[in-house]
């Protein structure tokens, strides 16, 4: 059974430099499903509100800055651990400190443009994967 879920964002850097088909060959060759996906130009409000935990932190203005700069590949993406897992592949949120062959280190720009998002909780996936889609825009739910 896999009812294991996680939420993540191709950043614009990575949409911009044409990454985003790399990106996701990584994802499924991992072993995620993409449950639902679409490409989208965040507005400064949706932008704000997807990262209101970090509001009044010091990148917070540039992240939201970037983060509507263009558009980005919002997903959800399931897979057994896929919390774990995807935190895994992706790596750490500053690439110079990400393992080797992880998304970071290999798309991202710097710490601020660093290429994708993860939930960090089933809890902000959960929240995350709703902002974005409605129940209609999702598929292959829960088990398999
Ligand atoms: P995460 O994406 O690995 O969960 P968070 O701490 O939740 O990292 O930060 C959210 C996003 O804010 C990061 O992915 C990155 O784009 C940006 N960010 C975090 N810390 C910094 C920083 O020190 N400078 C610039 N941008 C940062
Ligand atoms: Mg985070």
């Amino acid at each position: 059974m896999n009812n294991d879920f996680t939420f993540a964002i191709i950043k614009p850097n990575a949409v911009k430099n044409k990454k985003t088909g790399p990106i996701l060959a990584m994802i499924n060759d991992a072993g995620f499903r993409i449950c639902a996906m679409k490409m989208i130009l965040l507005t400064k409000q949706q932008a704000q509100a997807f990262y209101r935990v970090h509001s009044g932190r010091p990148f917070y203005d540039g992240l939201i800055e970037f983060m509507t700069s263009g558009p980005v590949v919002a997903m959800i993406l399931s897979r057994e651990n896929a919390l774990e897992e995807f935190r895994r592949l992706i790596g750490e949120t500053d690439p110079s400190k990400a393992e080797s062959g992880t998304i970071r280190k290999i798309f991202a720009s710097s710490v601020q443009m660093n290429a994708i998002h993860g939930s960090d909780s089933q809890e902000n996936a959960i929240k995350e994967a709703a902002f974005f889609f409605s129940e209609f825009e999702r598929f292959y739910p829960v088990e398999e």
